[in-house]
């Protein structure tokens, strides 16, 4: 059996047998436990990855402390041109740690690529974002004075990511964080620590070549207690969280209790509004993809499909129709356009969200199951399912991380379909398929869809970097990635300037000594 090239990959990558999870940059060092990575796709065991205690974890706030001082020093442009090495490295090695991304958690290797490639790509908008940290002068109410506003880094970043977007969702707060002037401690999801040192491979090779002090980017590694490490300290300032909505409900309150600031990216519920006027060559595949890309693990998977009943019956046997053209298996091999669940725990939550259904009243078109026999000995390979199924079916209101399309009809007029889109308590992404452009603006306009992402004739998930990323509600609010997005990572401050030899105090009030 070939390995795809996974050996020579990891070789690449500096990723050994046993790594160290806790890193300043360039001095590697963890004493914790040992979790063990093993790849969905085969079974097989990676790598192992001592975790962070908590005295290692005091050691890595000291150094990345220490280095937010130099680093906040350098000009923003100079800061700029370090992340444009660390993109042209992530160029260089775009290969193998796509492989990577697909071995270790599991999407097709196009979907590996595409990761590396979001990374790349923010870090171009970091580069130039990085002249471009601009504040705004402000007219002062008093003569001679003049107010303005700056944006100042905000000090040591904590990144706490997902599995499913192992190194891009770290990517982009990174690029935008050390831009700004800020520096990171990252701890990955532990079903994907592989990926963690991997990057940190890079960027320590990039801060060495500079002499710039380490610190700048640290990992560190384990499950939700080495997390509450920078929850729960001080001396963090803004702490960026992906995942589920259950970790970003403890997050946020444990950030909010002391003060500090979170980013949440957390579930999505994502709708596609199908109307009558909808151009199938674009439903199907967007729909498709939405579904079942990255084996339904996106934060952006397209979970329901809300079809007009004019078109109900066509546009369900084209999906139907598309399902029987799928092919799963092993990832790395590019005929296959879909791998492997993260894990078992996946394949049950998956199975039993799918009797939930049937005993709600789904009535199942396309049958899931979990796959058996030769290529699928991970255990972890599921059959994309679909079920119809109405909005307020409990199993519906939730997110279930795999890919179960549910399929409902919609009668009447569009805002019959924009209320069963918004009746949900996520707030991701959201899309409609149509012609009508009176259907589209309505879908768009503050009475429309209610999520941080709207797309029109196109499906929910592949959001492009420079868009602000992120929903609301049980979303949590955060925007990642481009737009205005690099302002959550720096603190705003107001200044008014008196240049006169008078005191005037503003509001007019008069105050005469
Ligand atoms: C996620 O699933 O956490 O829009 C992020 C998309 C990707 C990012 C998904 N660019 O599907």
């Amino acid at each position: 059996a070939t390995d795809f090239g996974i050996k020579e990959a990891l070789k690449q990558l500096g990723v050994n047998a046993i790594n160290d999870g806790t890193s300043t940059g360039s001095d590697n060092f963890s004493n914790g436990d040992i979790i063990e990575s093993y790849s969905p796709v085969d079974g097989q065991l990676i790598g192992k990855v001592r975790t962070t205690t908590r005295a290692d974890y005091d050691k890595v706030m000291d150094v990345a402390t220490k280095a937010f001082k130099s680093w906040r020093d350098i000009p923003a442009p100079q800061r700029g041109e370090i992340v444009r090495q660390f993109g042209n490295k992530l160029r260089d090695l775009k290969e193998p740690l796509g492989k990577l991304v697909s071995y270790e958690m599991g999407k097709s290797l196009q979907e590996g690529y595409g990761e590396v490639q979001e990374m790349i790509d923010i870090c171009d908008f970091a580069v130039g974002l990085s002249r471009q940290l601009n504040g705004q002068t402000i007219p002062s109410e008093r003569p001679g004075h003049v107010m303005r506003e700056q944006w100042h880094p905000i000090g040591v970043v904590g990144i706490i990511s997902a599995f499913n977007f192992p190194v891009a969702v770290w990517a982009w707060n990174t690029a935008l964080a050390w831009i700004c002037g800020d520096v990171c401690v990252w701890k990955a999801s532990e079903k994907a620590p592989l990926c963690s040192v991997a990057c940190q491979n890079i960027i320590a090779g990039i801060l060495k070549e500079n002499k710039l002090p380490e610190g700048i980017s640290c990992i560190i590694n384990g499950d939700y207690k080495v997390g509450e490490f920078m929850t729960t300290d001080t001396r963090i300032p803004l702490v960026s969280a992906t995942g589920s909505t259950r970790m970003g409900r403890i997050v946020g309150k444990t950030v909010a209790e002391r003060f500090g600031k979170s980013l949440l990216e957390l579930g999505g519920n994502n709708a596609i509004i199908i109307t009558p006027s909808a151009d199938l060559k674009v439903v199907v595949p967007g729909a498709v993809f939405g579904a079942v890309g990255t084996c339904g693990q996106r934060c952006t998977s397209t979970r329901r499909l809300i079809i007009h009943e004019s078109v109900y019956d066509k546009v369900r046997d084209a999906i139907v129709g598309a399902y029987g053209q799928l092919t799963i298996g092993n990832p790395l091999d590019e005929k296959n356009h879909i791998g492997p669940l993260i894990d078992k725990d996946a394949v049950n939550m998956y199975l039993a969200a799918i009797e939930k259904a049937k005993a709600e009243g789904g009535n199942v078109l396309v049958e899931g199951g979990v796959l058996e026999g030769e290529g699928y000995e991970s255990g972890c390979y599921v059959k994309p399912a679909i079920i119809e199924a109405e909005n307020h079916f409990e199993i519906v209101q939730h997110e279930t991380f795999a890919p179960i399309l549910y399929l409902m009809k919609y009668s009447g007029d569009i805002e019959n379909a924009i209320e069963t889109q918004n009746g949900v308590a996520q707030g991701l992404s959201s899309a409609i398929m149509t012609n009508e452009m009176k259907e589209a603006e309505k879908f768009l306009s503050y009475a429309g869809s209610d999520c941080g992402i709207a797309n029109v004739n196109i499906g929910t998930s592949g959001a492009e970097i420079g868009g602000a990323f992120g929903g609301e509600k049980e979303t949590g609010g955060g925007r990642e990635s481009g737009s205005d997005a690099w302002k959550v990572y720096m603190r705003r401050q107001t200044n008014t300037i008196n240049y006169s030899d008078e005191l005037p105090l503003a509001q007019g009030i008069k105050f005469d000594l």
